[in-house]
């Protein structure tokens, strides 16, 4: 039963909203479609329960040491049940190779499907699609921040076995849970310091991963890469540039994953979408926030985020584009951190399909320039919070601020329970 004055105020925008041509009631069915994968990685700060004593390397860092990580797989379940109770629409889940449950050690290169039975158990009976990614770093291997691309055969082997062991993994859980799961490839692979060749490894790169595409056929996962600027200690070079992958994505026909945390820090990232549009059929965007580097912030509901999702909408994208969030803070409390970024990524959907299109385009093509500008500003205080408002009580998740009550509830009874023997990190202030 939803109250009366979130139903006032939802038939007063729909009415606004119809006088600009638009079927809020439509648009709801639309936007509660559109998936957005969770990153499970925001539970624990990228550690993973490969091997308890694990660190996070590669050149991507969490800062913070916020009571309640999760330290195992059931543990990170049940903060993920919390907060997808918490955000409304279709969620999926996002898994890195680290989140495997085995009964002891098992090398990457030998990871199998039935390490992730669980998650897939747990993702079936919660009506959710699975995705899942390789894991090339956090292990001694990737030491030298050289994966794919390392000059050593035999290491370049171990993680090129890795990316196949993950396809398989991939490609079953796409098939159990009659939901393709992607399966994105990034590497922390570069040099620190003035390489004397960068020619070789991006050959090295090109051929470790076109071995990976050609050793799995499958209809049940597609196989993204991801492209970066820049990591921690690769601050001269990095082997899977941007320009490196989007032309391996064209060429190799694989999905490319724009991160909004991996360009220039003046770079759009949603100008991207529709450049690679013209030349991929499937995008992955990994959602995130950069502060004045590939940060990881959680994802606000800003200009950068609002402009992703109306380039996706624009485009008529919105079955070619899929949506994860990749960001990891552990400074705060890691349930409201996914709370918070899977409802601003929705909202940004939400005010992107309430945009008045035909209007839009129509002013556009007679280069009316003025009523462009005049309605895109307008549009900004348009009652969307209405819509959302009701779209939220309609699917029984708080409307507004009410969901951080039942996160304090679950830190008191649940997450400040678990204080680690040791910390993970370095302490720093709560
Ligand atoms: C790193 C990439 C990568 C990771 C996750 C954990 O810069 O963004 O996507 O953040 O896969
Ligand atoms: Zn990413």
């Amino acid at each position: 039963m939803i109250e009366k004055p979130i139903q006032d105020a939802y038939q007063l925008a729909r009415q606004r909203f119809a006088d600009q041509g638009l079927d809020t009631d439509a648009v709801l069915a639309q936007l509660d479609a559109i998936p957005i994968s969770l990153q499970c990685w925001q539970g624990d700060d990228v550690l993973g329960f490969e091997n308890p004593d694990g660190q996070l390397t590669g050149g991507i860092q969490t800062t913070g040491n916020y009571p309640g990580r999760a330290r195992t797989a059931p543990e990170l379940r049940a903060d993920l049940e919390l907060a997808l109770s918490l955000i409304p629409g279709r969620s999926r889940v996002n898994l890195h190779a680290i989140y495997l449950e085995a009964d002891g050690p098992i090398e990457r290169d030998a990871i199998q499907p039935a390490h992730f039975q669980h998650w897939i158990d747990w993702a079936r009976r919660q009506g959710l699609g699975l995705d899942f990614n390789p894991t090339c770093f956090s292990h001694p291997k990737s030491a030298q921040n050289l994966t794919l691309s390392h000059p050593d055969a035999a290491i370049r082997r171990f993680w090129i076995d890795h990316c196949i062991a993950c396809r398989r993994i991939s490609e079953h859980m796409g098939r159990e849970l009659n939901s393709p799961a992607i399966m994105n490839i990034w590497i922390p692979d570069g040099y620190k310091d003035t390489p004397a060749d960068r020619l070789a490894p991006r050959q090295r790169l090109i051929n470790a991963l076109d071995e990976v595409l050609a050793a799995v056929d499958g209809r049940h996962h597609k196989v993204a890469v991801e492209g970066k600027l820049f990591g921690i200690g690769t601050e001269s070079c990095t082997v899977g540039s941007n320009e490196f992958f989007l032309a391996y994505a064209a060429t190799r026909k694989t999905l490319l994953c724009l991160d909004a945390g991996h360009f220039h820090p003046t770079e759009s990232v949603a100008d991207k979408i529709s450049t690679c549009l013209c030349f991929l059929d499937e995008l992955l965007l990994h959602v995130s926030r950069p502060v004045r580097w590939d940060s990881d912030h959680v994802v606000l509901l800003d200009d950068a985020t609002i402009a992703i999702a109306q380039e996706i909408v624009r485009s008529n994208a919105l079955d070619r584009v899929h949506i994860g969030l990749d960001y990891f803070d552990a400074s705060i409390n890691r349930v409201a951190a996914w709370v918070i970024g899977a409802r601003n990524m929705r909202k940004a959907l939400l005010m992107a399909l309430l945009e008045p299109r035909p209007a839009l385009t129509q002013a556009e093509s007679e280069f009316d320039f003025t009523t462009r500008l005049a309605l895109l500003e307008e549009e900004k205080s348009m009652p969307w919070s209405a819509v959302w408002d009701y779209y939220c009580a309609s699917k029984t998740v708080p409307c507004g601020g009410e969901w951080l009550a039942t996160v304090r509830r679950y830190e008191t009874e649940v997450l400040r329970q678990r204080t680690p023997a040791k910390p993970r990190m370095p302490a720093q202030s709560t």
